[in-house]
Formats: C-alpha cells, sequence, structure tokens
C-alpha cells in the first residue's frame, strides 16, 4: 500500500506576517480560477478581488500564485481573532471528532447551551436575557422581528435610511439600498418602514437628540407606535457607510422605544465582539437593547448567529416557533466558544482600541493634505474614510473605485462601502501586527496619491 502525503498550507499566526507580491495580482493561477468561476458559479456572485485564497492568518492571506496580502477587511469584520485562530482550530478539530451535527432541536448539545449563557452575560444589561442560535446575520435579523412581533402582537418595523440588515426576503426589505441588494427582487415583505439617520458629516449640525426628534416625528405620522413592533437598527452602520450617529440619537430612540413599549433591536452583526473597542457597539453610546442581533465574528469564520435579549421578550415565541436545522450548529458553537474567550482574555477590545487610534492618525494625517478625503470616521478596528469632489462635497464614487484598485494591485486588501459607494472602510483582524498596519496605510497613502 503507498500512502500519499498531502501538505495542507498553514494559516493562522504562524504564517509569514509580511507583504510580499511574486506576481502581479491576479496571478496566473488565479485568473484560471476565475475563468473557472465564470464557467462554474453564478454571475450574481461577485468577488471583490479575483484572487484565490490560499491560506491566511495574523494579517496577512496568501493567495495560490504565493502573493502575501495585507487583509484590512477581515472578510467583512469576521475574523476578528484571526484567520484560523489556534484556540478555534483546536477546538473545531475536537468537536468535529465527537460529533458534527445532531439537530439541537432534535437532541441538544451543551456548546449551544454555553454560548447562549456566554451571550447573556456580554451583551449590554444585567437584566435575565435568553438567547438563540441561527446561521447567518441575516436569519438573525429575521428571527429577531419574528420574536418582536410575537411579543407586541404588532406587526410594523422601522429600519433607517443607508441601513444594511441582509439579502433574504425581509432583510432586503429592512436594507436601504437598492443596487445591488435588492433591486428586481422584489415584491418585499410588507410593514417595513424606514426613517431617516442622524448621518453627522451630510446632516449640517443636526445634534443627536435633533435627529431622533425627526426619526421620532416620522415614525409617530407615517406609522403610529400602536402598531410598531421594533426599531431595528445598527449602532454604527456598516455597508451603509460607517456612519457613527451623533451622541444622544440611539439614546432618545431607545427612550421612546421604553415608553412605547416597542422593541428596540440592536444589529451589532458587523460591529459586534471587541470591534469598535468595546464589546459592543451600543457600550459607546450607554445604551441597553432590547433585543441584540449578533453574527460575523461572533466564531473566528464559521456561520453562526444570534438573537440575545431580555427573556420576557425572547420567550414570547410558542415552544417550537424558532429553530431551523443547522442552526447553532456543534462545529460553529465549539469555533464561538473559543473566539469569545479569545475576545474576552486575549486583550483584543484593547487591542481594537489601539488599532483605532492607530488607523485614525494616520488617516487624519492624509486628511489633512487631501481635501477629498471629506470625512474620517469609525471606532476602534471600524473605521472608515468618505471621499468627496472637494469642489462641491458631492460623493465621489469613482475615486474610490480607483484607490481601492490600485491598493488591490498591491497587495492590501481593502472593502468599500457606503450608500454612495464613496467609503473606503478599514476592518483589520484583530490580531494584525502594527508594522502591516502601516505598510497597508503607505499603500493607501500612495494610492490616493496616484489616483
Ligand atoms: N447586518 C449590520 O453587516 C452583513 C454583507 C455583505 P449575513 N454584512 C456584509 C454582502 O454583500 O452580502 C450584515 C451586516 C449587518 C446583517 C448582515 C447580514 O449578515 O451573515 O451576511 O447574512
Amino acid at each position: 500500500m503507498t500512502t500519499t502525503t498531502v501538505s495542507i498550507p498553514r494559516g493562522g499566526p504562524g504564517l509569514e506576517q509580511r507583504r510580499r507580491l511574486v506576481t502581479e495580482i491576479p496571478g496566473p493561477r488565479s485568473r484560471e480560477l476565475m475563468d473557472r468561476k465564470r464557467i462554474a458559479v453564478a454571475a450574481g456572485v461577485g468577488v471583490s478581488l479575483p484572487v484565490f485564497t490560499e491560506a491566511a492568518g495574523g494579517g496577512v492571506l496568501t493567495d495560490v500564485d504565493g502573493n502575501s496580502l495585507i487583509d484590512l477587511g477581515s472578510g467583512i469584520a469576521v475574523t476578528g481573532v484571526g484567520n484560523s485562530a489556534p484556540g478555534v482550530v483546536d477546538a473545531v478539530v475536537e468537536q468535529v471528532q465527537r460529533f458534527t451535527h445532531s439537530c439541537f432541536m432534535i437532541t441538544a448539545y451543551d456548546g449551544y447551551v454555553a454560548v447562549c449563557e456566554a451571550l447573556n452575560r456580554l451583551t449590554p444589561g444585567d437584566h435575565e436575557k435568553r438567547s438563540a442560535l441561527f446561521n447567518t446575520g441575516a436569519e438573525a435579523v429575521e428571527n429577531a422581528v419574528k420574536i418582536a412581533r410575537s411579543y407586541t402582537g404588532r406587526s410594523a418595523v422601522v429600519a433607517f435610511d443607508h441601513a444594511y440588515h441582509g439579502r433574504t426576503n425581509l432583510t432586503m426589505a429592512l436594507t436601504a439600498k437598492a443596487m445591488p441588494y435588492k433591486s428586481g427582487f422584489g415584491p418585499f415583505a410588507p410593514e417595513i418602514y424606514r426613517a431617516p439617520l442622524s448621518y453627522p458629516y451630510r446632516d449640517g449640525g443636526v445634534t443627536g437628540r435633533e435627529a431622533a426628534a425627526r426619526a421620532i416625528q416620522q415614525i409617530e405620522k407615517q406609522v403610529g407606535a400602536a402598531n410598531l413592533a421594533a426599531v431595528v437598527i445598527e449602532p454604527i452602520q456598516g455597508e451603509g457607510g460607517f456612519i457613527v450617529p451623533a451622541p444622544g440619537f440611539l439614546a432618545a430612540l431607545v427612550e421612546w422605544c421604553r415608553l412605547h413599549d416597542v422593541v428596540f433591536i440592536a444589529d451589532e452583526v458587523q460591529t459586534g465582539f471587541a470591534r469598535t473597542g468595546r464589546m459592543f457597539a451600543s457600550e459607546h453610546e450607554g445604551i441597553v437593547p432590547d433585543l441584540v442581533v449578533t453574527a460575523k465574528g461572533i466564531a473566528g469564520g464559521l456561520p453562526l448567529s444570534a438573537v440575545t435579549g431580555r427573556a420576557d421578550i425572547m420567550d414570547a415565541p410558542h415552544v417550537g416557533g424558532l429553530g431551523g436545522t443547522y442552526g447553532g450548529n456543534p462545529v460553529a458553537c465549539a469555533a464561538a466558544l473559543a473566539a469569545i474567550e479569545a475576545y474576552e482574555h486575549d486583550g483584543l477590545v484593547e487591542r481594537a482600541a489601539q488599532i483605532g487610534d492607530l488607523l485614525l492618525e494616520r488617516l487624519r494625517g492624509l486628511q489633512a493634505d487631501d481635501p477629498r478625503i471629506g470625512d474620517v470616521r469609525g471606532r476602534g478596528a471600524m473605521i472608515a474614510v468618505e471621499l468627496v469632489d472637494p469642489s462641491t462635497g458631492e460623493p465621489d464614487a469613482q475615486l474610490t473605485g480607483r484607490v481601492a484598485a490600485a491598493c488591490h494591485a498591491q497587495g492590501v486588501i481593502v472593502l468599500t462601502c457606503g450608500t454612495f459607494g464613496n467609503v473606503i472602510r478599514f476592518l483589520p483582524p484583530l490580531a494584525i501586527g502594527d508594522d502591516l498596519l502601516h505598510d497597508g496605510l503607505d499603500v493607501v497613502a500612495a494610492a490616493l496619491a496616484s489616483s
């Protein structure tokens, strides 16, 4: 009998932590694979960088051509603990050898309960809480709405301008932007209403309290508190452009919701788990949401999501009313417990805050010499620049596209976002080192200079 040794490329923090280009980006092997993708994969599934991943860890991602790229995106804010973080890998391997699935609704397992206990402990507020686990952010947002409707006996839901909550039918309705998320995919779920946000850079000095009053007046007139089950909001908007509402905006909304028995749902899918320099972004504003939706960073890259909140609200749906075949999959739960351990005990909350200071300082330095950088904003390791035409203040999506493409060509993964497509966002893994951040920002600076 002959045995073949398969060499598996190892990711994790052991991967050499530097940017290294050995081919153009994309290289020949990535281009070949992109040709196969075009034939095999539905055209609607886009790829930002036509590069195929080989391994990833710390602050880098290596591709199939041997290039090492700096990761300033974390797979859209997922790998906060780092890709293939050792604790996550060990926990997953151990669990995968025990059992891969039983369906929690058929026979239960302790990992699911332990993740719920951790979420109940870590989310804002020390009231009695319950959690339920799902697979994706969108699925968890949908379930939060189901729970709020069941609790209140009302149907209307308010979401905000620039909101992003997912791509399923209900969450498309909650999401604001038509292209690429909604266009051609309707009709959308009914009883969803949109309210104006607080967007300090484009709000002409409107305070948080004033912006909340503006939103509340519209909700009262156009929906009516008596019909409203829930208000859903990202404490810092993600896809919509990393918009940090003016201080007091979120608190005023929470206050109004309490007064009218409307369930306040914080969508912390992108902001959760140390990302913003606090375990949850709601903490920056001192708010205690009724329900908190989490996903992305929760499990170090495995698909898991959750709804956590007030026990009386969470327990409203009848037994059997919540679930799904894979929700709270045991392997994903094992990964989440290891990831949460790292967030809590490896200083990652503090690290996110430090990364934020470094990013803000460097980007504000660039802004001082470049009037096309209209705004630098965000919190912790969730920072963005909004690019504009300096003569008019109008969003400059073309410049944004050119800068992102120039970064990609130099081996730096940056993502864009924003309703107007004119925001470059930085979401590095919290496991990245300062030298990689500086190298990545040098590339961003050069890309801006040449675009
Ligand atoms: N809520 C706040 O950021 C996902 C989506 C990228 P899923 N954001 C990235 C894309 O183009 O699909 C997100 C989010 C917020 C909900 C979601 C949805 O999470 O896990 O993608 O369903």
